[in-house]
This record gives structure tokens, sequence and C-alpha cells, in this order.
């Protein structure tokens, strides 16, 4: 029997109160019109080989959870509040909150023993996912009305701007969809079109650094900051280096500029929990990190996941970076120019081999050719390529 009517809105109030800001049902079916495959076929997911393996089931829901029908599409407004740290460039602002991916795991546990409870739900009539499976949560959160995707490729909504953290729940007892925000489209529920209340506007588009956002919508992710500082595992290609500026772990800068973030409020946070002291983390306490600090630190953050060699080679490319204008509380001054180029040069032999092209590189763009005298000999009885190469490049300028 299909949840509609007061059955559907008391379910929506009851997860509401779980703490989730949105709570909107789009219906699975027909079959989506997406663009997917064009995406992986360009190479736009980089090397996120999990995403092109698991690309049937984002197509269709269906092969994730057969006979699903519905899905339950949940928001977690994560805007900082007015004194939060949350309020920077330097980190993607919800890495600095504890890894929502835990946090709101809580909240779909307990929207599921609602839907058992109240609506005779089985363990095996829903899958839960937030960011953790193959389930289109942009593509369906627009479908469900929740807002649109911009430009930018977010999903934007009315009234907490982009800063919403998407979860899903996929349900096999239909519900009665919300209609989508556009509806001159409503009737055909499922066809969204990308940038539909952008207007002219095009501010993230010119504002990304790398030029990622290749078409209205759609996000190169070998040129975005975001997958090069969490996703990528290895070295950062020489070329985008220059354009990661400041920005240590992920980047808001596309969303950072959306006007339609004006109306955003800072959310009640109950599925939130905030993590202090990273944002006072000097970029010299960063590039001094030794394995411990780092897990006491970043623990219970989404930036673990970085480990302490993705972080130490985001650091050597902002310090690569620095300038006068520098958001990190250093500036080259005197006092800290030493300390600066002692922690680059250790990185240069540091045990993890990919950090190391990294130093070389910050080395080079701060002190210019002359540094080349100290860090050819740490490069004696060098094996590594990454590190000879980025060295000889350097050489031969
Ligand atoms: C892979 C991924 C990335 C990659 C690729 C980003 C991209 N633009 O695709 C990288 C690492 C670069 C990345 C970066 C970021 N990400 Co990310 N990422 C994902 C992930 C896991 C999959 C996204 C995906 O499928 N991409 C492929 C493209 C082609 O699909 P798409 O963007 O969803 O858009 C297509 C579909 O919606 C389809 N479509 C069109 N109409 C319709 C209609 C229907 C009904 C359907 C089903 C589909 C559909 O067409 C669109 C264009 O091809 C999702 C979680 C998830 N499971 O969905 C999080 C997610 C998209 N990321 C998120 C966030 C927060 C970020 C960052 C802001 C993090 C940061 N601060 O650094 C940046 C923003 C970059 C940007 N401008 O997009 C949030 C976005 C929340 C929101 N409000 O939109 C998500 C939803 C995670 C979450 N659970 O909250 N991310
Ligand atoms: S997240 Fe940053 S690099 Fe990626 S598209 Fe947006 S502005 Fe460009
Ligand atoms: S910045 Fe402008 S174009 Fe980009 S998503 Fe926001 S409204 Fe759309």
């Amino acid at each position: 029997m299909t949840i509609k009517g007061p059955a559907k809105e008391w379910l929506r109030k009851e997860l509401f109160e779980i703490g989730f800001d949105e709570v909107l049902f789009a219906e699975l079916d027909p079959p989506i019109p997406n663009r997917l495959n064009d995406w992986v076929g360009k190479g736009y997911h980089a090397d996120m080989n999990w995403f092109a393996r698991s690309l049937d089931k984002r197509i269709d829901p269906k092969r994730v959870l057969d006979s699903a029908c519905s899905a339950i599409m949940l928001g977690t407004n994560y805007w900082p509040t007015a004194s939060s740290a949350a309020r920077q460039s330097r980190w993607a602002k919800y890495s600095l909150y504890k890894d929502y991916h835990d946090t709101i795991l809580k909240g779909l546990k307990k929207a599921a023993s609602i839907l058992e409870a109240s609506f005779g739900f089985s363990s095996i009539d829903y899958r839960y996912y937030v960011d953790t499976g193959p389930f289109l949560e942009r593509g369906w959160a627009a479908a469900s009305g929740m807002g649109w995707q911009g430009k930018n490729g977010m999903l934007i909504s009315k009234k907490h701007g982009n800063w919403l953290l998407l979860s899903a729940i996929i349900v096999r007892r239909r519900i009665e969809r919300d209609p989508p925000l556009k509806k001159r489209l409503a009737d055909q529920a499922n066809h969204l079109e990308l940038g539909a209340h952008c207007g002219k506007c095009e501010r993230c588009i010119s504002a990304c650094p790398t030029d990622a956002i290749v078409e209205p919508g759609i996000v190169d992710s070998r040129k975005c900051i975001s997958y090069h500082t969490i996703e990528n595992k290895g070295v950062i290609p020489r070329w985008i280096r220059p354009g990661i500026g400041q920005m240590i772990f992920g980047c808001d800068i596309c969303l950072d500029v959306c006007p339609w973030n004006r109306f955003a409020n800072s959310g009640r946070q109950l599925l939130l929990e905030s993590r202090y002291g990273i944002p006072d983390l000097t970029l010299l306490d960063i590039l001094n990190m030794k394995i411990d600090y780092f897990w006491d630190i970043f623990r219970k953050s989404p930036i673990k996941r970085l480990k302490l060699k993705g972080l130490l080679r985001n650091a050597c490319v902002v310090a690569g970076n620095l300038d006068s204008n520098s958001e990190w509380l250093e500036s080259l001054s005197s006092e800290w120019r030493s300390p600066l180029r002692e922690a680059l040069l250790a990185l240069v032999s540091h045990e993890e081999v990919m950090v190391r092209p990294h130093a070389i590189w910050a080395l080079f763009r701060l002190y210019g050719r002359e540094i080349g005298r100290d860090i050819e000999p740490l490069l004696n009885g060098e094996q590594n390529e990454l590190a000879k190469d980025e060295f000889d490049w350097w050489e031969r300028r």
C-alpha cells in the first residue's frame, strides 16, 4: 500500500525530529535520464575506479535493492554557526565536523527503526546511504524537490543554499512523491535540468581556479581541487598545484560564491558534531606532524582518510603557494622562513615516497634555484623516480 497523505506527513515530521533538516520523497521509476556513462566515458571520474565499477547500480537503484520503488531523501544543513571555526576557507567546511558519515548514520538507523516499528518494514525492505553507496544522491534529491543541481553540480536548496549533506533511504514500499521544484517539469518528474534556477549566473564556473567545471553542472574530477586533495592517493600533477592555493583539504570555492547562499542560515546541527582544534593548526604544525599526533587530532574527522602522508603532501603544495595574502597565520616573515625551510627539507627524505616530490616542488617555488644545493645531497642514493624527476625538472628550467 502506498504511503501517502497523513501517514506520509507523519513520517516526514518524525524524520525531521531525528535531526534531518530536509525530508522529501522521490519515486524511483521510470528509469532516469542521466549522463553517468558519458561522465565516466570521458574520464571525468579520474582514478575513482570504485565509481566506474558500480555504474550499473548507480544508474538503476533496483540493482541495489530489487523492487525498490521510492527513496526518502534527507538533507542535513552544515552551514557553520556565526562563532564556528568552520567559517574559513582552508579546510572544506564539512571536514571541520566529526565525520558526517558516522553522525548522520546514527540518524539513518533511527529512521530505519521508525520504518520498522510504524510501517511494518523488515530489514530487507530498505537500504540507507550517506555517501556510502552506489546511489545518485544529488539527482534523486533534485527529483524529490529538495532543490536543483546548480551549474557547480551541487544540489542547491532555496532554504539552505549549497550547504546540505545528503543521505537516502531506498525502500520497497511506494511513498507518494513530492513534486520537483520546477513546476513546468513536474509532468516529467525525473527529467531535471542542470542549473534550473541559476538563470544567467555563471559565478561558480568563473571562480573555479582550475577550470574544473567543464560545462554547466559537470565537473571533471581530474581538474578538481577537491578530488586532488581528498581522493587522489598519489602524486598531485604539477600543473594543478598552483591552482590549489591555500586549500589543504577539499574545496568550497564554487559553493562559497553562489548567490543562493544568502538565504542560508545555520541548521540545528542535531546530526553533526563540531570538532575543535583543526583550524588552529599552523602550516608548520602540519609539516612537522608525526603519526601519533595525526591520529590524535584527526581520528574522528573525515580528514583521517587522507592519512598522514596525504596531509603532508597537501601541506607541501599549500606551502609552495604561500604568498603575502595567505590565509594561513604565518606569512613569509623572517621568523618562520627558516623553520619552514627546515621542515620542507626534512620532508625531501620522508619515509613516504609520495611526500618527497611535493616537498621539492615547494622548496623550489619558495626559495628559487639556490635551494637545489641543499636538496641535492638529500637525493644521494634516492631510488625514487618521482623525487628525482621533480628535482631534474626544476634544474632544467
Ligand atoms: C564522486 C563524488 C565527488 C567527486 C566528483 C564530483 C562530481 N561533481 O561528480 C569529487 C571528489 C570531485 C567530489 C567533490 C565534492 N563533493 Co562529492 N561526491 C561524490 C559522490 C560520491 C558521487 C557523485 C556522482 O555521482 N558524480 C557523478 C556525476 C556525473 O553525478 P552528479 O554530480 O550526481 O550529477 C548527475 C546526476 O545527478 C544526473 N542527473 C541529472 N538529472 C537527474 C535526475 C535523476 C532523477 C537522477 C537520479 C540523476 C540525474 O546528471 C548529473 C550530471 O551528470 C557523491 C555522493 C553520492 N553517492 O552521490 C558525493 C557528493 C556529491 N559530494 C558532496 C560534496 C559536499 C562535495 C564537495 C563540496 C566536497 C568539498 N568541499 O571538497 C566537492 C564539490 C565538487 C563539485 N562542485 O561537485 C555532497 C554534495 C551535497 C550537495 N548538496 O550537493 C555529496 C552528495 C555527498 C553527500 N552525501 O552529501 N565529490
Ligand atoms: S570544488 Fe573547487 S576545484 Fe572543484 S569545481 Fe568547485 S571550485 Fe572548482
Ligand atoms: S553560482 Fe550561479 S551558476 Fe553557480 S550554482 Fe550558484 S546560481 Fe548557479
